[in-house]
């Protein structure tokens, strides 16, 4: 592997950033108790990061199908759907969703697009002005995704009208949610994306029953239509296996698909070795490698989990 002084300044800025992000969840309105229908969800609780971070895997993550829901979709209606942003990294940027053909996934369709600065992760199209300084908990309590063991994200719900639904000619499709988080780089923003299997009914009542409240879209004029990243020659990380079906057996569940780091000694207690999150008694410590003078933030696992150390970051299991 050829090594450049560029490649490494790219890389290390890249890390510098990847402590929190966000996903979308589901759709419809989904509460704290209820869990997406997003590919991946079930990872939720053992490797939040496979979902939140910005993304490497090519479409939809690499992420494996999962069993389609159903969705009504009406020319100009209404559909809500729920993302989650990690307290104190909602980016600006815009993003878009899209109905992609399951069978020719070079057939795609754009429901909405919001550009500029102003994208889904801030107000008003997130409801929640969160900030490091505290945990989920505090500042979203009873917004929450459901198993979410690291307390740092809240849910927010985004209300769009659906536009080129009749240009639809998929059943089978895919709901692709892209956001391209422009705090760093415009020209080279991080890409989030996540994907729902959905079954497309049209002209259907239109959008889900239960939504919010309408919210106001400040843009929303056309972005080019997303192209997926092209993957680096380091080979992507393996799919992970479907989902096991709820509820779950009594068997102890199936290990991580991605090949977690190996574990590292147990945690200090305080920012070192450039991690990015490090656990401290009943909780961890949101670190700035980056940025020596910033003090780190103490955030609380979930109730019955404990830290452990993985890589540079933390899980609560
Ligand atoms: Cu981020």
């Amino acid at each position: 592997m050829k090594f450049t002084v560029s490649a490494l300044i790219a890389a290390s800025s890249f890390l510098s950033t990847v402590s929190a992000h966000g996903f979308l969840s589901g759709i419809g309105r989904l509460s704290s108790s209820e869990r997406g229908q997003v590919r991946n969800y079930d990872l939720i609780d053992r490797q939040i990061d496979s979902l939140r971070n910005p993304t490497e895997g090519g479409l939809c993550r690499g992420a494996p199908r999962k069993k389609p829901v159903p969705l009504s979709l009406t020319e100009g209606g209404s559909l809500t759907l729920t993302q989650a942003f990690s307290i104190g990294a909602q980016h600006i940027g815009p993003c878009a969703v899209e109905i992609i053909d399951a069978k020719d996934t070079s057939k795609k369709v754009t429901l909405t697009s919001v550009s500029g600065d102003r994208g889904c992760a801030v107000q008003p199209l997130a409801q929640f002005d969160t900030n490091k300084g505290s945990d989920a908990k505090s500042q979203c309590n009873g917004k929450i995704p459901a198993g979410l063991v690291t307390n740092d994200m809240c849910l927010h719900y985004w209300t769009f009208e659906t536009k080129n639904v009749n240009k639809i000619t998929c059943t089978d499709c895919i709901l692709r949610w892209t956001w391209d988080g422009t705090h760093i780089s415009k020209s080279n923003p991080e890409r989030y994306e996540n994907c729902i299997d959905v079954t497309i009914t049209k002209n259907g009542k239109g959008g889900n029953s239960d939504e919010g409240p309408e919210i106001e879209i400040p843009d929303q004029s056309k972005l080019p239509v997303p192209v997926p990243p092209t993957v680096p020659s380091v080979p992507a990380p393996a799919p992970n296996k479907p989902s096991p079906p709820a509820p779950k057996p009594e068997t102890p569940a199936p290990k991580p698909q991605v090949p977690a780091p190996k574990p590292e000694t147990p945690s200090t207690g305080a920012c070192s070795n450039g991690a990015y999150m490090v656990c401290d008694g009943t909780g961890f410590l949101v670190c700035h490698p980056d940025q020596a003078s910033r003090a780190p933030a103490f955030m609380q696992c979930a109730s019955g989990t404990k830290c452990r150390s993985w890589g540079k970051y933390i899980q609560c299991a």
